[in-house]
């Protein structure tokens, strides 16, 4: 089977980077896998798209350095299974709040013995390869979500769930259930205890961290703190934020000699 370069980075103790779908746009997905990401997250929970979208964004992923993993809508076992199928390499789970909620999370994920998971990896094996069954307990990666006062409280027996491969904070969730308002990870006291304890834990239990960050200067913080996945915020911003730099760009005052060096020109 195809190793999973995202997991392998992970384990040898690096800070991974995650790109972070929010189009349903194939092309557009095609493009984040080619910038430089470890992974891309199809993100299935507040993307504009659904599951038949999701299928040609993880193909046009496939064809690309990136690994392609999805966030989940939910902790759906049907959901979950199916995203597998069309070929993810990794879940992200939102809002799991518990032992039991992390067990089912896994359950989707595994084939038995560990599992649950149904067999029928359509596009697991054309991505994967035809040894996928034998390896893809082992390869896919499968991090819960952390991001309500349950998930806070229950943490330690959340992170022991055998076969879950580690948390990943949503810190707009998480702010919004410690009294602080959304995008304040970093200045609320209580969002950077909260998030510092969760990591501790994390790292208490030998499992991987991740986390949603509003861009790449707060990833660099991130990855300094310790995390091994790092998602830069997501399409939409990255759009709207270029598509404002290059207008700002055509308003300043230029002449002939400011001739920029050729790039493809597209
Ligand atoms: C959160 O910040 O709550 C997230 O789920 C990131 O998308
Ligand atoms: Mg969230």
């Amino acid at each position: 089977m195809r190793k999973n370069t995202l997991k392998e980075k992970m384990l040898r103790g690096e800070c991974t980077t995650n790109g972070w779908c929010a189009f349903g746009s194939s092309y557009s997905a095609e493009l984040l896998g080619h910038a430089g990401f470890d992974s891309v997250t199809v993100d299935m929970q507040h993307g504009m798209f659904d599951f038949a979208h999701a299928v040609p964004m993880l193909q046009a992923l496939s064809a690309t350095p990136a690994v392609p993993i999805v966030r989940a809508p939910w902790n759906d076992t049907a959901v979950i299974m199916h995203l597998l199928d069309a070929g993810a390499f990794g879940v992200i789970c939102p809002m799991i709040n518990n032992r039991a909620e992390a067990e089912r999370l896994v359950a989707a994920c595994r084939y038995a013995p560990v599992g649950m998971r149904s067999f029928g990896p359509a596009r697991g094996l054309l991505y994967g390869g035809a040894d996928y069954f034998d390896h893809a307990n082992d390869e896919i990666v499968v991090l819960a979500m952390i991001e309500t006062l349950d998930g806070i409280k229950n943490l330690d027996d959340i992170l022991a769930t055998p076969g879950l491969d580690g948390i990943y904070i949503g810190p707009a969730d998480l702010a919004l259930v410690l009294g602080a308002r959304p995008g304040t990870d970093l200045t609320d006291q209580r969002c950077i205890d909260a998030i510092a304890h969760i990591l501790a834990r994390a790292k208490a239990h030998k499992k991987f961290a991740g986390i949603f960050c509003a861009g790449g200067q707060v990833g660099a913080i991130r990855r300094s703190q310790g995390f091994h996945m790092v998602t830069l915020t997501h399409e939409g911003v990255y759009v709207a934020q270029a598509a404002k730099s290059h207008i700002a760009a055509s308003l300043m005052e230029s002449s002939a000699g400011d001739i920029p060096k050729p790039s493809t020109g597209y």
